[in-house]
């Protein structure tokens, strides 16, 4: 029997999850295999073909995984982002380094039994670098992937090293055995900078005060923003980052000349962000208290990224600038979301 290759999703119901299955779902054409350690949430669950619950470290699961689905394109989205890592650093090894490693490895079997490669789409993030102090920060302009990859945080660390490990399985796995083992796997990352999704709430990241400044005004909340006003990374929206895993997963392999590559849209400071979420929820109660362990990482990333490998190589375009982010995304759907709970 010839089975119809799927698209496997770790981490499926986490915030990425959310808005690639939905958009998958909404393109239509893919059946779509997913794992998470928790059930996915009802308006996922329709849309997928099959859903397993279990942990990316598990690996009869992933032998079952594997036996019953041909699979030729997985997202690994699976991991623990950068603060909740740093209370639970070897939990955050095991699963983002070790969890990936198993993917890989998953992945190069899936290649070699069907001949083909598998493509392995997977996002990093600006945690990868590490600025060494505010001066340099200031001085680094717009920062290419290959510049100040020092990463300060568990979580930057794991992703770092997996990007590399990704470059190896793709380029260089068991180059000194007989045999045809290298090019089963198709590795392609992306350095995402903060995502801000009207839908749903990261947990558990540093970057997390831009989207829940936004939820905490448009539902009635106070909230006190953990980083300086001045403070500024880059951020893209939700749709924005699901585009960009779904353009470079399908662009042809011959186009890329690298494994990773930056993306970002926007970059706004905290206070340029309570200024614009204010003026779309006047009753908004945004207040400062900074937490300086929170704010040394923050710091550590830079304050914006050169994206031009992905123009040039994929020709990723971001849609959403910050004002149409807010104008034409964020706040129209939180709006509506909010009014259709009040109006139940
Ligand atoms: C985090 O803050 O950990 C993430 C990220 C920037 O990768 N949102």
């Amino acid at each position: 029997m010839i089975r119809k290759p799927v698209v496997f999703i770790t981490g499926a119901n986490g915030e990425i999850g959310h808005g690639l299955i939905t958009k998958l779902a909404a393109d239509g054409g893919r059946r779509i295999v997913t794992l998470d350690l928790t059930r996915l949430d009802s308006a996922l669950a329709s849309r997928v073909e099959r859903e397993f619950t279990g942990s990316i470290l598990d690996t009869a699961l992933l032998e079952r995984i594997l036996a019953e689905f041909e699979i030729d394109l997985v997202f690994h989205l699976a991991a623990l982002l950068s603060t909740r890592a740093e209370f639970t650093p070897l939990a955050a090894h095991r699963v983002n380094v070790e969890g990936t490693l198993l993917l890989l490895e998953f992945a190069q079997k899936e290649g070699e039994s069907h001949g083909r490669p598998v493509t392995v789409v997977y996002p990093s993030s600006i945690a990868a670098y590490g600025l060494p102090d505010l001066d340099t920060r200031a001085r680094a302009d717009r920062v290419r992937e290959d510049q100040y990859a020092r990463p300060t945080t568990m979580y930057g660390c794991n992703k770092l090293y997996c990007e590399q490990l990704g470059r190896y399985y793709a380029r260089h796995y068991k180059q000194l055995t007989v045999g045809a083992f290298t090019g089963r796997v198709d590795f392609r990352a992306v350095r995402f900078p903060g995502l801000i999704s009207a839908t749903t709430l990261p947990s558990g990241g540093t970057s997390d005060y831009a989207p829940e400044m936004i939820h905490a005004a448009a539902r009635g909340e106070a909230y006190e923003c953990f980083v300086r006003p001045d403070a500024r990374i880059p951020f893209m929206v939700m749709p924005d980052a699901v585009n960009a895993l779904l353009t470079l997963a399908h662009v042809p392999r011959d186009r890329l000349t690298q494994t990773t590559y930056n993306v970002a849209a926007f970059n706004p400071s905290a206070d340029e962000i309570r200024s614009i979420v204010a003026h779309a929820f006047p009753n908004a109660q945004i207040t400062y208290r900074v937490d300086a362990k929170r704010q040394t990482i923050i710091d550590s990333w830079p304050a914006d990224v050169d994206d031009s490998a992905a123009r040039r190589d994929w020709d990723f375009a971001p849609q959403y600038s910050f004002h149409r982010a807010f104008d034409e995304y964020l706040i129209p759907t939180i709006r509506g979301q909010v009014s259709g709970v009040r109006g139940k």
